[in-house]
């Protein structure tokens, strides 16, 4: 197949701008797609490092400012990878110039923000799409196939986990790179919007909506030093958020985020009960899907634990032969990969912008109701 040129302006190029790089750069040797991805230009404000950055990754050239890079004809599009409060204005200038965006998850720093890139999106008519890489692991995409083949029945439970530990120290500065996820005004909040958000984006596609949420957050390390100012400042965003949550289905969920649990690094868990059968799966053995089904012959009935790595697994004819395993980095590859076929097919695949902000309306409820200390309607 001929394959059409896709070039790509890249604005970031810290641990997502390699990830998105990596995907663009790989995809075509291991998916046939009708497009090929052409790492035209990277983007960051220091000069020195982008250029070492395009130097390691092949990228054709670079830019200092993102607005000329927006503003390039010989860009089609625009890949956002920097810190959360650069979303929304580099993505609704990337819309309005007519350019395809990606964005780095979560959309916005909150629903508002998510609102205006939406409209611009939709309005531009621009494919779009968020980077919530979990959805492509290859386990969790089989979790899906299995619900919506009915195998699960009637879902009662929702059960999320994703637990890290590496801010505990109180020496850790706020701001800067690296470290911005720390800075409220950067990053819009702490784990509900980092780490929550992955597990709502995808429960709502394994189990449906979410309807209303009671929840409660933590700031352990009430102050830390900014890296940017030099001072101590007050932390504003959420160490830990847990809640509680009902979907429009019926059926119940806890969540629970946190970067205070010694010991786990990127424990994403999810597990789902359904009437027929049960789902676990865990990020840290992520080629592995745990399946209960109620249905098995009684004295042989119990949790088996499917290695999915097989030709028949989703995503896995186009990699090695079956039993070897793959890992995050190709969750990144994946989405590339059915981003440029449902662009053949002029049906770009989700989560789009929509579904970015769908999970957005979420968290706002999450922090509303940590404030409020009620239940609050999900927006
Ligand atoms: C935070 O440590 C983080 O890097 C998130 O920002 C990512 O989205 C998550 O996949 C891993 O953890």
């Amino acid at each position: 197949m001929i394959k059409k040129p896709l070039r790509v302006g890249l604005v970031g190029y810290g641990f997502m701008g390699r990830t998105h790089s990596n995907a663009f750069a790989k995809v075509n040797q291991f998916f046939d797609l009708p497009y090929r991805p052409v790492l035209q230009a990277v983007c960051a404000r220091d000069a020195g490092k982008v250029a070492a950055f395009a130097e390691q990754w092949g990228y054709g050239s670079t830019e200092t400012d993102w607005r000329k890079l927006v503003e390039r004809p010989d860009i089609d599009l625009i890949d956002i990878a920097s810190p959360n409060d650069t979303h929304a204005e580099i993505a609704i200038a990337a819309a309005g110039a007519g350019k395809m965006v990606l964005s780095e998850k979560p959309l916005g720093r909150n629903a508002a923000e998510s609102e205006r890139m939406v409209e611009a999106v939709e309005k531009a008519g621009v494919p779009n799409m968020v980077w919530y890489n979990y959805r492509r692991v290859p386990a969790v995409t089989l979790a899906k196939q299995l619900i919506d083949e009915g195998r699960l029945g009637k879902i009662f439970h929702y059960r999320a986990k994703f637990l890290q530990d590496w801010t505990i120290s109180a020496d850790l500065p706020q701001g800067g790179a690296g470290l911005w996820r720390l800075d409220v005004n950067v990053a819009g909040s702490g784990v509900t919007g980092d780490l929550l958000a992955h597990c709502i984006d995808t429960a709502m596609w394994l189990n449906g909506g979410i309807d209303q949420v009671t929840a409660m957050t933590e700031t352990f390390v009430k102050e830390r030093p900014h890296a940017l100012t030099g001072r101590v400042e007050k932390v504003g965003i959420d160490d830990a958020s847990a809640f509680l949550a009902r979907f429009q289905n019926g059926s119940l969920a806890t969540f629970e985020a946190t970067r205070y649990a010694r010991g786990h690094k990127a424990l994403y868990t999810l597990e789902i009960n359904g009437e027929h059968a049960s789902i676990f799966w865990d990020l840290h053995d992520l080629h592995r899907l745990e399946y209960f089904d109620h249905g098995d012959e009684g004295r042989l009935r119990g949790w088996r634990s499917i290695h999915v790595t097989d030709g028949d697994h989703p995503y896995m004819k186009n990699w090695w032969v079956p039993g070897l395993q793959i890992g995050y980095e190709h969750t990144f590859v994946h989405q590339a990969a059915d981003f440029l076929a449902g662009l053949g097919e002029g049906r770009v695949p989700g989560p789009s912008f929509r579904d970015g902000l769908a999970t957005d309306y979420v968290t706002d409820a999450v922090l509303r109701s940590a404030g409020s200390g009620r239940w609050e309607k999900v927006g």
